[in-house]
């Protein structure tokens, strides 16, 4: 291993556990399912992975409700089979970043019980943000909070006594009781569960709702809503744009950095061995302008933030633009690496939101009234788009299945479906599920070769044989082996850490930038996100396109093809 900064160029796989692939044929995928597949994004040229959480939960927000921080939830497997994924991932080459679930616990969590057995006011309860109800008699939350999966932010509960009694924060599910931070003893509890993983040798953790854990002072009522990144809340700007943001007094308070300012010392203790800062932490922050974001990966603070504007941006070329400008001058003036990202666990998968006819296709769809993705037409815009993605300067998340070209399943039965948020909006808001799908591997098997005994927790679709990754590992032109191809070349010429320089000349349709290699051999980016064929220059060699090339020396649309300079 290198011992620099890995993390300002790496691009970064995240496994969505329980989708991955399943060892023991239950039909939930399991970690020793994912240490067996770890050839698999070895192969692709991957330089770390992020699990999403596998640790012990009762499974209402599919493992974001964290009971036990220090434990692997037997769904999953054991403590014994974490150590062995991370060996491996190791003895292959690639780093290990675990998820870190610091803005509530499940209300299974023992903190959580012993609050509910305790008293108003006691120091069990003070872990938490417990509070009187308005109302004569507190039968009013305390106050208008909206939870971001839909209704109230606060669930009352019954005091010991048997009496309706205070009410508790929630900013998403009830069964997700937020913490509070303000707590010396919540701090401490969680810098402890950092050194636990730190000395299992994990090299990072992607912190959920980063920008969440601090709360206004006072908890004022607000006047919007949480904002949903789809626009369709209350909370949404007056000027009808897109927020990739949550704002409020719930989210991106000042308070937030000291918290990160004190992690970053625990990682930094255990860099002292001479491996200095190289271990990282990723912000998972809704929060917009890119300068507000900025200031979470200050010099003190975490080293990544994702990148959701640009998961945001719609199919258009000065969009992209735009976005990118922003991004690099952003996040250049606080010295991180720009960090890209397209889809997650969290938002329609982008082969499908490139697919819908609207424009600026909504990261979370409800596709009972959406109209239907185009898939061939989304499929060739994902692939456009990750070749640009690979060659920005900085470092690139991928969201398992992308190599794959899969696509949203957004036919889903509502008794299969699992995400909280879907049923507490009474499905008018965003379902997660369609971008969980366990994972095609074989296309001649059960379940895809997901799971030994052919089951999966969620149904895969019959035509995904197609998308299966034996069925694309050596054919040329599969969307896999694009990945691989780009992989190799972003590796071998060290795209992504030498800066980007814009092109001019070329049509206003056309993204089109040098990528710069360590050693001369910069690649030039054309991607054409128009409606029509643009020209390509003359006389450059073709190193890669995302889509076959005709004779005509011209770029279709909605094609990226990556040339020699
Ligand atoms: O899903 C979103 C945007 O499409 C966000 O609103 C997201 O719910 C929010 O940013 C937090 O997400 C994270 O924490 C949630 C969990 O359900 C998500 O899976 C996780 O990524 C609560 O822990
Ligand atoms: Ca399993």
């Amino acid at each position: 291993f290198p011992t620099d900064e890995w993390w300002r160029t790496a691009v970064i796989y995240q496994i969505y556990p329980r989708s991955f692939a399943d060892g023991n044929g239950d039909g939930i995928g399991d970690l020793p399912g994912i240490t067996a597949r770890l050839d698999h994004l070895a192969a692709l040229g991957v330089d770390a992975v992020w699990l999403s959480p596998f640790y012990r939960s009762p499974q209402r927000d599919a493992g974001y409700d964290v009971a036990d921080y220090r434990d692997v939830d037997p769904l999953f497997g054991t403590l014994a089979d974490a150590d062995a994924l991370i060996a491996r991932a190791h003895e292959l080459g690639m780093r290990v970043v675990v998820d870190l679930v610091p803005n509530h616990t499940s209300s299974e969590h023992a903190w959580f019980r012993a609050a509910l057995a305790a008293a108003p006011g006691s120091p069990e309860r003070a872990r938490y943000l417990f509070r009187d109800g308005r109302g004569e008699h507190g039968e009013l939350p305390p106050n208008n909070w909206t939870s971001v999966f839909g209704g109230q932010a606060w669930t009352r509960v019954q005091e010991p006594s048997g009496q309706p009694g205070q009410w508790y924060l929630h900013l998403f599910d009830s069964s997700q009781p937020d913490l509070d931070w303000s707590n010396p003893e919540v701090r401490a509890e969680l810098e402890d569960v950092l050194r636990f993983w730190l000395r299992r040798g994990v090299d990072g953790f992607r912190v959920d709702v980063a920008h969440g854990l601090v709360k206004a002072d006072g908890l004022p009522d607000w006047a919007g809503h949480v904002a949903m990144v789809d626009g369709t809340d209350a909370g949404a700007p007056e000027d009808g744009s897109t927020p990739a943001t949550e704002s409020g007094p719930m989210f991106d308070q000042d308070g937030v950095h000291e918290i990160y300012r004190s992690w970053r010392a625990v990682l930094d203790e255990f860099d002292a061995d001479g491996e200095r800062r190289s271990r990282a932490l990723v912000a998972e922050a809704w929060v917009e302008p890119l300068t507000r974001l900025a200031r979470y990966v200050r010099d003190d603070e975490m080293q990544q933030a994702f990148n959701f504007s640009f998961l945001t941006s719609h199919w258009d070329a000065a969009a992209y633009r735009a976005v990118i400008t922003a991004s690099l001058e952003a996040l250049d003036a606080v010295g991180a690496p720009a960090t890209w990202v397209l889809s997650n666990h969290d938002v329609v998968r982008h082969a499908s939101r490139f697919g819908l006819a609207v424009p600026g296709a909504r990261p979370n769809g409800v596709f009972a009234t959406d109209p239907q993705p185009d898939e061939a037409l989304g499929l060739r815009r994902a692939r456009a788009a990750t070749l640009f993605m690979l060659a920005l300067p900085g470092s690139a998340y991928l969201y398992q299945g992308e190599e794959l070209g899969l696509p949203e399943h957004t036919t889903l039965p509502d008794d299969v479906r699992e995400d909280p948020a879907y049923f507490r909006t009474q499905h008018a808001e965003a379902g997660r599920d369609g971008c969980r799908v366990p994972l095609p591997w074989a296309a001649g098997e059960p379940a895809f070769g997901f799971s030994p005994t052919g089951s999966s927790w969620l149904p895969q679709p019959a035509q995904w044989s197609t998308y299966a990754a034996d069925a694309q590992t050596g054919v040329a032109g599969s969307t896999l082996e694009l990945y691989r191809e780009a992989l190799r070349l972003r590796r071998e010429r060290a795209l992504g850490g030498n800066g980007l320089a814009w092109l001019d000349g070329h049509d206003a349709d056309v993204v089109s930038f040098r990528s710069v290699a360590t050693d001369g051999r910069d690649v030039v980016v054309l991607a054409n996100l128009g409606s029509a064929p643009a020209s390509l220059p003359t006389g450059a060699e073709v190193l890669l396109a995302s889509a076959d090339l005709p004779d005509d020396g011209m770029l279709p649309a909605d094609v990226t093809v990556w040339l020699s300079a």
